[in-house]
């Protein structure tokens, strides 16, 4: 009997195990960045670095997506022209089609702070996205950190959900350039507002479409940038009673095996 007790031990353990290895799913292609930009599409200026290009002292230590505001024209004034541009294109028009918001799924103008009255310009951005299946309960999760040099105007980060259902497109918004107010080791003109952690839960089962992005607000010729690491789509932990079901389910298919092949253990249970 001891024998039997041991093998269940290791039996419950083999199931813990593959019930922990199961809770990430495999969704989302490269959440991690490592691959650069394998399984994402881009708008504007995106770029995914493991450490911070020469000269700009960006606080990345791991694979991270990068997106900016600027051009490569004076954005950055009086630094040079694309300063912080990471990738050799443009930061793209919000406001007009083909524009920010067509790439991540929102009515054109949508995006303003004040739709209403427009008091302010939503000038220019970068967007990145990606598509996956979700299952209900299933919690989508990623730290972000948004750096600017912006000291007027609240440039801005969000993230648009899409889960193409009626009501199902939520614009979630992850801060403003007003809220970076860390410094950034050996970066003069950047501030920060240090890592945040995103997480949104799905009620029902579907196709989304997650789109990270930031744009210019206003002056457009002060740059911000989003970073993001470690996306990705975590399963609901299983009720108590369904895992004690699974390792029951597994123990006795495991003595069930062992009866067949006519092991040692078999007069045991006879
Ligand atoms: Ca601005
Ligand atoms: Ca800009």
């Amino acid at each position: 009997m001891h024998a039997s007790y041991t093998r269940l031990a290791r039996t419950a353990v083999l199931v813990a195990g593959l019930m922990a290895g199961s809770l990430a799913h495999a969704n989302i292609a490269n959440g991690n960045f490592s691959a650069g930009l394998a399984g994402w599409q881009t708008f504007g200026d995106v770029a995914a670095l493991s450490s911070s290009p020469a000269g700009l002292a960006l606080p990345i230590s791991s694979s991270t997506l990068v997106l900016s505001t600027a051009t490569l024209g004076f954005d950055d004034y009086p630094l040079t022209s694309g300063h912080y541009n990471v990738s050799g294109q443009e930061a793209g028009a919000i406001g007009s089609a083909g524009g920010l918001e067509d790439f991540v799924g929102v009515t054109i103008g949508s995006l303003h702070p004040d739709p209403v009255n427009f008091t302010s310009i939503l000038a220019e951005g970068s967007g990145a996205r990606q598509s996956f299946t979700v299952q209900a309960g299933d919690t989508l999760s990623f730290t972000w950190n948004l750096l600017s040099a912006d000291r007027d105007f609240a440039d801005r980060a969000f993230v648009v959900i899409d889960t193409h259902t009626v009501n199902g497109l939520q614009v979630l918004a992850l801060g403003d350039a007003a809220q970076a107010t860390q410094s950034v080791n050996g970066n003069g003109q950047l501030l920060q507002t240090g890592s945040n952690s995103f997480s949104h839960t799905f009620t029902s089962a579907g196709t989304v479409t997650l789109s990270l992005a930031v744009a210019d607000l206003d002056a457009a010729d002060q740059t911000s940038l989003l970073t993001v690491n470690d996306v990705a789509l975590t399963a609901a932990v299983p009720e108590p009673s369904t895992a004690v079901f699974a390792l029951l389910g597994l123990a006795a298919g495991g003595v069930f095996m062992r009866r067949r092949q006519g092991g040692p253990a078999q007069t045991s249970f006879t």
